[in-house]
């Protein structure tokens, strides 16, 4: 038994455990996204309640969902209200100790370390953090301290379109893996997701999809989630809903980049798409 394991207990211990794990599948691993808010940018308002979320969430997980993962504070550029903490944990209990039991790993995408505690007491075995572990210094420590994975997803204040945005996220990763490392949070608990739609125009998107290679010198798996994203219109103009062929395109054109976990609202078609997309590849 590690020195790591002999101090932890059963349940964190099976925790530890679960991106090795998922990282074991073959196949390329499809989240689930469900928005446990009033206002995200394609889906606000559809599982605010708790029955409707948990029926959403079961049907990802049927959908071929590996991972789920929750929010409760809509992060769009434009337009999303900031919520307290309290605010994100009352509209996260009356349905994530649920969504636990459902027998695939929870992630919890939150900015803030004390709502991912929370959450992580609650059943939720991954923390997502769409600022990378820049905004909160707590969050570092706390994945360290529960011995969770992290999302770790590069992001900025303003979109600049004139800078070097591939330049820049390997700058914000570099200061992501300082973070951790003062944190005692191990490099193999971090996944890297290039934030598509985050601080970036759309042809910056397009550019991170493209050059996702890049990523791969950090020597971490890579999630990508450019579903039904605004750089999709910008191609092709459509309402959220109707970017589900771009985000198809995205996420298919990511994987042949070098993602190993795909974000996504439509999980059957994106599942659908990956298991085509193998079977083509096999047959090379
Ligand atoms: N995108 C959104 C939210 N969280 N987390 C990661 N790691 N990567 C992403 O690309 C990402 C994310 C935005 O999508 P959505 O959750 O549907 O919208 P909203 O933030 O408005 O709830």
């Amino acid at each position: 038994m590690s020195a790591r394991s002999s101090t932890l207990g059963p349940a964190q211990d099976a925790r530890h455990d679960i991106l090795p794990a998922l990282l074991r599948k073959p196949h390329v691993l499809v989240m689930g996204v469900l928005n446990i808010t009033p206002d995200s940018f394609s889906d606000g308002g559809e599982f605010l309640d708790p029955a409707a979320a948990l029926a959403q969430a079961e049907r990802l997980v049927a959908d071929g969902a590996d991972i789920l993962d929750i929010g409760a504070e809509s992060t769009r550029p434009y337009g999303a209200k900031p919520i307290s903490a309290d605010e994100e944990i009352a509209r996260l209990a009356p349905i994530l100790p649920a969504i636990a039991r459902l027998g695939v790993p929870v992630s919890i995408d939150t900015m803030k370390a004390n709502v991912a505690a929370w959450a992580l007491d609650q059943g939720a075995a991954i923390a997502n953090d769409v600022w990378g572990l820049h905004r909160d210094p707590a969050m570092a420590k706390l994945a360290a301290e529960r011995g969770v994975p992290v999302v770790v997803m590069h992001n900025r204040d303003e979109a600049d379109p004139a800078i070097d945005i591939m330049r820049d996220m390997a700058t914000f990763f570099e200061r992501s893996i300082a973070i951790a490392d003062t944190a005692g949070l191990p490099r193999d608990s971090i996944v890297l997701d290039p934030g598509i739609g985050f601080g970036k125009t759309p042809e910056q998107s397009t550019i991170a999809l493209a050059r996702l290679g890049e990523l791969s010198r950090f020597g971490r798996p890579i999630l990508v989630g450019a579903s039904r994203k605004r750089f999709i219109a910008s191609v092709s103009p459509s309402e959220p809903r109707q970017r589900i062929g771009g985000s198809l395109a995205a996420h298919l054109l990511a994987v042949q980049n070098g993602a190993r976990i795909i974000r996504a609202h439509d999980v059957f078609e994106t599942v659908q798409a990956l298991r085509v997309a193998a079977a083509i590849g096999d047959k090379r």
